[in-house]
């Protein structure tokens, strides 16, 4: 088995805090995106995508994408649970994660892409729509602060995957000249208590 990563990049480290959680160590090839690894041949015959988080079984069997990965491991080792238990709960956390990734994570993406100097030339950047992206993200940022208000976690009472997306994503931002703002203590709170966790420089 080998995880195919990008130290830097938010989903991959999506996979890595989900795996810390659970305590399981994959071997791991470090990709190098400055030197064009994930455009190879080689790469794209793995993920057409280009992207990582890639995790190759031992067969050969490719999974990419960072939910369906670590899917993979929960099936395989259930605890600790961060998917959810129960109707009710799976359902929320899959509500809060899927809120994450399209809210949070895609605007706060699409800012970086869009207005940085480091995708120039990678991709055509539209400023217009990076500006709009940022104002998606500061939205989303004051939206989750709020909801923050009545819980500890973003899906209920303890930490699960949709914080890891979070969690991620606001790294992110963080590096991107879009922290959190001040003002959005409950956000802040919960950003103090997942980045003290010891699994969050994973
Ligand atoms: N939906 C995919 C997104 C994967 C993705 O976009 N990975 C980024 C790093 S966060 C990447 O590899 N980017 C390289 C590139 O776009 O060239 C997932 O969840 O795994």
């Amino acid at each position: 088995m080998k995880l195919y990563d990008l130290k830097a990049g938010m989903n991959p480290r999506r996979v890595r805090i989900f795996l810390a959680e659970k305590g399981v160590t994959v071997p791991v090839a470090s990709i190098d995106m400055m030197k064009g690894e994930n455009h190879t041949p080689e790469f794209l015959a793995l993920n057409p995508l280009g992207t990582m988080p890639v995790l190759e079984l031992d067969d050969g069997t490719i999974l990419t994408e960072s939910m369906a990965i670590c899917r993979y491991f929960d099936a395989l080792h259930p605890e600790p649970n961060l998917f959810g238990q129960g109707a009710l709960e799976q359902a929320q956390v899959e509500m809060w994660n899927r809120r994450a990734e399209m809210e949070l994570m895609r605007p706060l993406s699409d800012q970086f892409r869009h207005l940085s100097p480091f995708w120039k030339g990678r991709l055509e950047q539209l400023p217009d729509f990076g500006a709009q992206a940022q104002r998606k993200a500061r939205d989303t940022m004051a939206w989750f602060d709020r909801e923050l208000a009545t819980r500890t976690y973003l899906a209920g009472s303890r930490y699960t995957v949709a914080d890891i997306t979070a969690q991620c994503a606001l790294l992110l931002g963080k590096g991107t000249g879009m922290p959190i703002p001040d003002e959005l203590k409950n956000l802040g709170r919960w950003w103090a208590e997942v980045s003290a966790r010891p699994t969050a420089r994973a």
